[in-house]
């Protein structure tokens, strides 16, 4: 992947992206599922694709999931593993900050890779994605902000990261990226939601990551 990400678009039906939608505006969730911040506003649900089969359909799409055989080499099945939504709340609601996915599993970069859906464009004010391109070259970074949401939850200073880059990208988008990438996003300063998901690929054969929520494609 050039520099550590890729962008995907046209990988829904304009009828398929307003039903999931629909759907994410309504009250699908099970409390249980609910990882709330500092503030009692919803951080992410967790367990999207295990728990709910809207978003289980949206990992399981033809072409997400032939990019990422693509990118991870392979032609066995895949599992989603970790899978969240993120429904960031309007005036100040928050997904992630600056972090790398495999700060958490340790896991192989070259044997799963990281999938972030973006439901709505996405901007500066509304809580864009940020990467930071050719980062995942450098290994795992400290990470040493408090979180909002849980003690288990860090984030690397915005000083420590050269060069980010906002990707303001029009709904529905997919984001690939190698699970040493740093990347993170703003708040949602907006008064609308601004709804994404996010998970990792990795091949339902590979057992050598911590355990997490996972569900096997096809
Ligand atoms: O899409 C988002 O809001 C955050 C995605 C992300 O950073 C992650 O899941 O690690």
């Amino acid at each position: 992947m050039k520099e550590g990400y890729s962008i995907i678009s046209n990988f829904i039906s304009k009828k398929e992206h307003l039903s999931v939608l629909d759907y994410c505006k309504s009250d699908f969730y099970n409390q249980s599922d609910v990882e709330y911040d500092n503030k009692g506003r919803v951080n992410k649900i967790k367990n999207a694709c295990l728990n709910y089969t809207t978003f289980y359909n949206l990992a399981n799409n033809k072409i997400l999931v032939a990019h990422a055989k693509k990118l991870l080499n392979t032609t066995d099945t895949l599992d989603c593993y970790i899978s969240k939504f993120f429904p960031m709340e309007p005036n100040g609601g928050t997904s992630t900050f600056l972090h790398q996915d495999n700060y958490y599993f340790r896991g192989d970069n070259n044997k799963i890779v990281s999938c972030a859906v973006y439901l709505t464009n996405t901007s500066k004010k509304n809580g864009c994605l940020r990467v930071v391109p050719n980062s995942h070259k450098k290994g795992i970074l400290e990470h040493t902000i408090e979180s909002n949401v849980s003690k288990y939850i860090k984030w690397i200073p915005e000083e420590n990261c050269d060069n980010i880059v906002d990707l303001e990208l029009e709904g529905p988008s997919a984001v690939f990226f190698d699970i040493n990438l740093i990347h993170g996003c703003y708040s949602n300063n907006s008064e609308e939601y601004r709804y994404s998901l996010a998970w990792e690929y990795i091949e339902t054969s590979n057992n050598n990551v911590v355990p997490g929520d996972r569900i096997t494609l096809h």
